[in-house]
């Protein structure tokens, strides 16, 4: 026997059968799917509390933005490597970084490897970072090493004075004031102790060494990718969601023929 649409009437009756806890599954998967996206999204919250350095190792101390004024003898460590987040700029338009790209950057000079890649990017949103030493006793140099791991991918670093003072108007934490930093560039070195930093391949763990002498300030300014924004996560989302529905409406229809 065949029922109307042709199929056996045993294949049929089985299938009405199925429908309904097929259905009943499917409301399942959506509402486990709805509750795993609101768990990710909470989670990607948090992620931006911590603003963007996803871990650290080493003499590498995460904290808040100074206030104030920065300058020598304002935030000082013999033990620790200063880093916080400094500002979010929403369309920061073409940044001369001092350095781009993965690898190891310890030679000052022009001629050799591992030395700087000055290059011009174009950047949307961006977020920076401040890696700050600055020892307190200030009677003989110490050395510093440490990690620093992002969200993102690292646009580009500024690190001689020129382009750190040239990155200060538009990256600066909002309300801090730069005053006398003395010798503030990261110093290069391919010799003796370390003066060097790497970027990992995957553009995300800035990799530190430095001597901090007397009297003397080393920092890098870290451009990171910002995160795509909670609003548009959500939009995506729901876009997402939506393409399952209608790919389960179709596969649904195609059953039902
Ligand atoms: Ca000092
Ligand atoms: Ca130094
Ligand atoms: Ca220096």
């Amino acid at each position: 026997m065949a029922d109307a649409i042709g199929l056996p009437s045993e294949t049929s009756r089985y299938m009405r059968s199925i429908q309904p806890i097929r259905r009943r599954s499917d409301l399942g998967r959506f509402v486990a799917l709805v509750i795993l996206s609101g768990a990710a999204l909470s989670m990607w919250g948090s992620a931006v509390a911590q603003a963007g350095i996803t871990g650290s190792t080493g003499a590498v101390n995460v904290r808040a933005a100074p206030g104030g004024t920065l300058s020598d003898g304002s935030l000082e460590s013999d033990t620790q490597i200063q880093v916080w987040f400094e500002s979010r700029v929403g369309n920061a338009g073409s940044q001369s970084f001092d350095h781009v790209g993965a690898g190891l950057v310890n030679n000052p000079f022009v001629i050799g490897a591992n030395r700087p890649s000055p290059s011009t990017v174009i950047v949307g949103e961006g977020l920076s970072y401040m890696i700050h030493i600055d020892q307190t006793t200030d009677t003989t140099a110490i050395n510093y090493s440490g990690t620093v791991t992002f969200s993102a991918p690292i646009l580009g670093v500024w690190f001689t004075t020129g382009g750190l003072g040239g990155s200060d108007a538009q990256w600066k934490p909002a309300g801090l004031t730069i005053g006398t930093l003395t010798n503030r560039n990261w110093d290069l070195s391919p010799n003796g102790a370390a003066r060097d930093f790497t970027i990992s391949t995957n553009l995300r763990t800035l990799t530190i060494n430095q001597q901090n002498g007397v009297n003397e300030i080393d920092q890098i300014r870290v451009l990171i990718n910002p995160e795509p924004s909670s609003a548009m996560l959500a939009g995506l989302g729901v876009l997402g969601l939506a393409a399952l529905v209608r790919r389960r409406r179709k596969r649904d229809s195609r059953a039902a023929q």
